[in-house]
């Protein structure tokens, strides 16, 4: 009998944990529409661009790495001097629940630099991405962004049949 209330209180323990281990891992940012504009040969730096969605509480976007990059940054447009000009976001681009947030050419972007080779329309290129959870957890989300020619257009579709 004591045995038995033993594995019944060991299971609760076990259930206990799983669901805190579950909350804290939680995902709350979506990525999505990732993609990066094509560069020319001997072009060494490029963007990325994509939408985010927070949900439950606010994060940061604190890293993004790409293993076609040498240095990837979080960039902002800010004016200086006059000029509009891009900037690293230092500490990383703060997220609010419950709102979507766009990169995209002209406002925020992901700046890759020291590219390893040309990134050509129709190509995939990974990123991932570090997140600074409410808790203070980091959290990383990979996607495969779709490279878009020099206009910011899909690259043509191929066709289904040959
Ligand atoms: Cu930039």
């Amino acid at each position: 009998m004591t045995r038995f209330l033993n594995l019944i209180r060991l299971t609760t323990i076990l259930l206990s944990a799983a669901l805190i281990n579950g909350a804290a891992t939680a995902q709350t940012v979506t990525v999505a529409d990732a993609w990066v504009r094509a560069t020319v040969a001997a072009q060494r730096a490029t963007g990325a661009f994509l939408k985010l969605t927070v949900q439950g509480a606010d994060a940061t976007l604190i890293a993004v790495t790409s293993p076609v990059a040498g240095v990837t940054q979080i960039h902002e447009m800010a004016m200086s001097e006059g000029v509009m000009r891009m900037r690293e976001v230092k500490g990383g681009m703060p997220l609010k629940a419950g709102q979507n947030f766009e990169l995209k050419p002209g406002g925020y972007h992901i700046m890759m630099m020291d590219l390893k080779q040309p990134v050509k329309a129709g190509d995939r290129v990974p990123l991932t991405l570090t997140f600074k959870q409410a808790n203070g957890q980091q959290t990383t989300t990979h996607v495969d962004a779709e490279v878009r020619g020099l206009n910011g257009q899909a690259a043509m579709p191929h066709g289904k049949t040959h």
